[in-house]
């Protein structure tokens, strides 16, 4: 083999390490905390996000909202932009889909078993929310909670959150509630390290 040959054979090999480097990025962070909702059942169905990241990103999908014992589950489902929803009915009887929120939408009614999607493609301002509702059961409510990024976590019961893989920068960090209101806080996020936010949510 030539001297030539050998510096070639290094020279693709610095590209393919490159390449690889590339692929694995810097090491993302975390961004966890704890959100209190005073004077509500418990701490749960707040949805804790980055207001915007740099993307693009792709919607991978479709993602399921079944009916199910008369409720809506999950109860608060945050999808990013692009994203297709599978309503299902897992219950015996008939359920509805339709939202008034934004540019509204009325799926129809459909029998147990049966499911339709839905493309949430539109949103003039983030967070887009579309309360989801069932015209046969007045007490059914859900919420679907359309993002600009994947970086998005929502509480538990006791209102612990941890987004994951979230790469490092300052963000706005912002919480949205079915019935309260809390501040947007900046995060920094350091590469492999958890930064913490915690919010108290008001009216
Ligand atoms: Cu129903």
């Amino acid at each position: 083999m030539t001297r030539r040959t050998l510096s070639l054979i290094g020279i693709s090999l610095a590209v393919v390490g490159a390449s690889v480097m590339a692929r694995t990025s810097p090491a993302a962070g975390t961004i966890t905390g704890t959100v209190k909702a005073p004077g509500q059942t418990n701490n749960a169905d707040a949805v804790v996000y980055v207001e915007h990241a740099a993307g693009p990103f792709a919607p991978s999908g479709p993602i399921v909202m079944d009916q199910r014992s008369m409720k809506f589950v999950p109860h608060v489902l945050t999808v990013l932009l692009g994203t297709t929803v599978k309503f299902t009915n897992s219950d015996t009887v008939s359920h509805n889909v339709f939202s008034p929120d934004n540019e509204k939408y009325q799926l129809g009614t459909w029998p147990p078993g049966a499911s339709k999607d839905h493309v949430f493609a539109k949103c003039a301002k983030f967070p887009c929310v579309y309360a989801q509702l069932c015209m046969i059961h007045p007490e059914m409510e859900g919420f679907v909670v359309v993002l600009q990024n994947p970086y998005v976590a929502t509480t538990d019961a006791t209102g612990q959150f941890k987004i994951e893989g979230v790469p490092p920068g300052t963000y706005q960090v912002a919480v949205w509630h079915p019935k309260m209101k809390g501040q947007p806080k900046p995060v920094t996020v350091e590469a492999g390290k958890p930064a913490t936010v915690d919010f108290t949510l008001g009216r």
